[in-house]
């Protein structure tokens, strides 16, 4: 049986002419920002990366598919869409069969890029360890995902809503190279910096791509998580966001929000207390992002 795999005609012309391609996810899209910023800011990034000189391919589940790249329509529906399924490595098969609609997570998105044979991925920031994760467990499957499917992952680093030194941990114990864009520090999203030191650090794409073709040839598996920092004029600092992290946290844990509606939840809240200048910040980083991911793309397209 042949795979459920819709790929966009741009996708298919770069794939057949061995162009540079981006992934971009879709729970972004659907639970991490609100309408209409969600679809106009997908919308930026796909633009984004085309001047950058790749192709963008925005990953969903649509009727009973996997979609590799969006027309404006379905990225529509999907953008306004009620009640679409968050999905990870654990619910994606099944959305496939019954034909509901899906959101790909960083997870999803990394299994659904590699049946497609991209290489490449940006969002804004990857799930992670959750803070009191030695009682709840809660894990993002992301970090396993970047362990075991060979994608190389542009982010902002990871939230300081998550637990950061448990999520470096978690990563190193399953191999999973995390690297520092231009600076010795792990970004931490809307903050170039929350005083922790990433294990590793590369100042140019060229780099990059060369070590993610390094590790195939090596035959170890899995993908890489590259930590790109906000650009400066975006940021917010550690000290001015901490007050409003420490306020949704304790929201969360009053309302007993758990599993998948944690990160959705706390996005939210985010947005809410810092008065929409949380959404601003991640606009901007998740553009920055797809422009260095595209250079990663390139030059993979070039050495591989
Ligand atoms: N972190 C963000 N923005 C997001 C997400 C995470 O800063 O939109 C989304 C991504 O799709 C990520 C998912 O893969 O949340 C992680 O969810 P969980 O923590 O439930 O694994
Ligand atoms: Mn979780």
């Amino acid at each position: 049986m042949s795979l459920p795999l819709t790929l966009a005609p741009e996708v298919a012309q770069a794939r057949a002419e061995g162009r540079a391609i981006v992934a971009l996810e879709s729970t972004i899209i659907t639970h991490g920002m609100p309408f209409p910023q969600n679809v106009d800011t997908a919308r930026a990034v796909e633009d984004e990366v085309r001047s950058s000189g790749a192709v963008p391919a925005t990953i969903a589940i649509m009727d009973g598919q996997i979609c590799i790249g969006l027309t404006t329509g379905q990225l529509d529906r999907l953008g306004q869409a009620q009640d679409v399924a968050k999905l990870s490595r654990a619910d994606l098969a099944a959305c496939l069969v019954t034909g509901a609609m899906g959101a790909t997570t960083v997870a999803a998105t990394m299994i659904c890029a590699h049946l497609a044979g991209i290489k490449v991925f940006a969002t804004g920031g990857i799930g992670g360890v959750h803070r009191g994760a030695e009682t709840t467990f809660d894990i993002s499957a992301d970090l396993l995902e970047l362990a075991a499917t060979p994608v190389t992952v542009v982010a902002a680093g990871a939230k300081a809503i998550l637990d950061l030194p448990k999520t470096l941990e978690v990563l190193e114990t399953h191999g999973v190279p995390v690297i520092a864009y231009g600076q010795d520090d792990f970004p931490a999203f809307w903050s170039r910096s929350a005083g922790l030191a990433a294990p590793l650090r590369m100042d140019s794409a060229a780099q990059i791509a060369a070590a993610h073709l390094m590790r195939a040839r090596l035959g170890l598996p899995g993908g890489q998580l590259v930590a790109n920092p906000i650009p400066p004029e975006a940021e917010i600092p550690s000290d001015e966001i901490t007050p409003a992290i420490e306020a949704a946290l304790r929201e969360a844990q009053a309302q007993g929000i758990s599993a998948k509606m944690v990160t959705p939840f706390l996005l939210d809240r985010m947005y809410e207390m810092t008065a929409g200048r949380s959404l601003t910040a991640n606009i901007a980083l998740v553009l920055n992002n797809a422009r260095l991911a595209s250079a990663i793309a390139r030059e993979m397209a070039a050495q591989g």
